[in-house]
């Protein structure tokens, strides 16, 4: 075989991984090279990135591809989750830890921010959601804290281009990722010097993003040695927001249409619901409703909002782990198919999940609170929590048609959360729209087929799709019209309106 290898680092919420790809006519073909752990690192006072142990895991699956492919290997590109961040000094040294975004530092920081920039001027100029965790708010808290890190810093990098910087030796921000920060103009897509000023966050630590595709050259003469990777190998960045890889794996017929008629769950710890276009979305509404208008390939934009996705499910069975009951996911789905339907509903997004101690006991907790029968056992939590995830997709997708004014026929879940069959049939059924599920490895296919467009090797996000389309683990579920879906929405709904101020 001699079809060319294209390699993908890909670190998400519980693992990095090293991916090897060939894009052929009969499509993508994926093979998982190296798998490590990914978790936060706790110092008790800050919640970190363990950035370097990463990148030794990555060169370490650097060198296995190389031991497997030699000279069939092209390129490599890395992607990871938005808004993390590297400072370094004018001598290139990393400052401080890499902090991770779940670290506590940001709780409050938005508030202070309006003082300084007025929520809709920050819309404005951005077009993006307000969430603690993005990275303006991540600086701002280090100037808040009088940090001196900001005052020496000479380079901000997010950690993507970080890692290409490892990689290939040049420095440069990335677009996509670089519009997770809240801190590009939506219009130029360029860094705002009015939010930068506003924040006090140094302008010269950034430079004008460049757009997945291109190629940073070949990979360092250092770690041609350390991995036996070629010379050659080049270094292409992909859309390094992880979201940005995953949207363009949707199997999609169309890209950044006028009026999309299709929109996608981008399904892992977060889902991200929402549509691709072609043009931002900046109207008051969209602010109110708080969706954001992500940096996309070739210039589209994700309107999309986060919803807080499998992370409950994921906390209780950690929770149930440190019990010690080690249940597998198939093992819980089984009790929860057996459990009453909507027995309760919890709102997913109350920040009564958003970092619990006990989430099991969060969940009963909500529906103590809301006067609702309390869910008795795992499998009954575990479809309360599947049931809720899929009436605030319903919720999510009304708010959609309702910013782009026309309605949706069908709902693409791509990602790992696909693999949870019982969470996409409640999708289709909850919204009454057909979901097609898959891939499953949208992340890793979106980066690799980025790289084969930004090698010359396909042509077109179009083409790219083509070949997504031909995966085999695409599944379709129909909408059962039966469930007491209504019922459930219903109770949403007044959850959210009794939680208006
Ligand atoms: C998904 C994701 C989301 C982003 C969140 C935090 O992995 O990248 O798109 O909002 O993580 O970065």
């Amino acid at each position: 075989e001699t079809s060319p290898v294209h390699l993908a680092v890909d670190l998400g919420a519980s693992s990095g991984r090293v991916l090897a790809g060939k894009v052929t006519e009969t499509g993508v073909q994926l093979e998982e090279i190296h798998r490590f752990s990914n978790g936060g690192l706790d110092l008790g006072k800050r919640l970190v990135w363990n950035l370097l142990g990463q990148w030794e895991q990555i060169t370490e699956g650097l060198s296995r591809a190389a031991g497997i492919y030699g000279k069939r290997v092209r390129s490599v590109g890395a992607d990871t989750w938005g808004v993390d961040y590297v400072l370094l000094d004018r001598q290139n040294d990393m400052l401080g830890p890499c902090m991770h975004y779940r670290d506590g530092r940001t709780a409050g920081v938005m508030e202070k921010a309006f003082q300084r920039l007025s929520r809709s001027e920050i819309f404005r100029a951005t077009g993006l959601q307000f969430m603690e965790i993005n990275t303006a708010y991540q600086l701002l808290a280090m100037r808040l804290e009088e940090s001196p890190q900001l005052d020496i810093a000479e380079r901000f990098l997010m950690v993507p281009d970080f890692l290409h910087w490892q990689l290939s030796g040049e420095q440069v921000n990335e677009f996509t990722n670089a519009s997770t920060t809240q801190l590009l103009d939506v219009q130029s897509g360029n860094w705002s010097r009015p939010i930068l000023d506003a924040f006090e966050i140094p302008t010269h630590l950034f430079s004008e993003p460049v757009q997945p595709g291109h190629c940073l050259g070949n990979i360092t003469r250092a770690l041609q040695m350390r991995t036996r990777l070629d010379r050659s190998v080049e270094v292409i960045v992909p859309a390094t927001h992880d979201t940005g890889s995953a949207v363009l794996a949707v199997p999609a017929d169309s890209f950044a249409s006028e009026n999309p008629d299709w929109c996608y769950i981008s399904c892992g710890t977060w889902s991200l619901m929402g549509v691709e276009l072609a043009r931002p979305v900046l109207s008051e509404a969209c602010q109110l409703l708080n969706f954001t208008n992500e940096g996309g390939v070739n210039g589209s934009v994700r309107l999309l909002k986060n919803i807080a996705g499998l992370w409950i499910v994921q906390q209780c069975r950690e929770q149930w782990k440190r019990e010690g009951h080690d249940w597998s996911w198939e093992h819980l789905l089984n009790l929860a198919s057996q459990s009453p339907a909507m027995l309760s509903v919890v709102d997913t997004d109350d920040s009564l999940f958003l970092a619990p101690d006990n989430m099991p006991e969060a969940v009963c907790e909500f529906c103590r609170r809301t006067g609702q029968p309390v869910p008795q056992d795992p499998g009954a939590i575990v479809r309360c929590a599947l049931e809720s995830l899929a009436l605030r997709y319903r919720l999510t997708l009304s708010y959609l048609e309702q910013l782009v004014g026309h309605s949706m026929k069908t709902i693409h879940m791509v990602g790992g959360g696909v693999q949870n069959r019982m969470l996409c049939q409640f999708a289709a059924d909850a919204c009454g729209r057909p979901v097609v599920a898959g891939p499953v490895e949208a992340t890793a296919i979106g980066n690799i087929l980025m790289q084969a467009i930004g090698s010359g090797q396909l042509s077109s996000i179009q083409e790219a799709r083509r070949l997504v389309r031909l995966a085999k683990d695409i599944v379709v579920y129909e909408p059962q019209p039966a469930g007491r879906w209504d019922e459930g929405y219903a109770k949403l709904q007044q959850f959210l309106l009794a939680a208006k101020p």
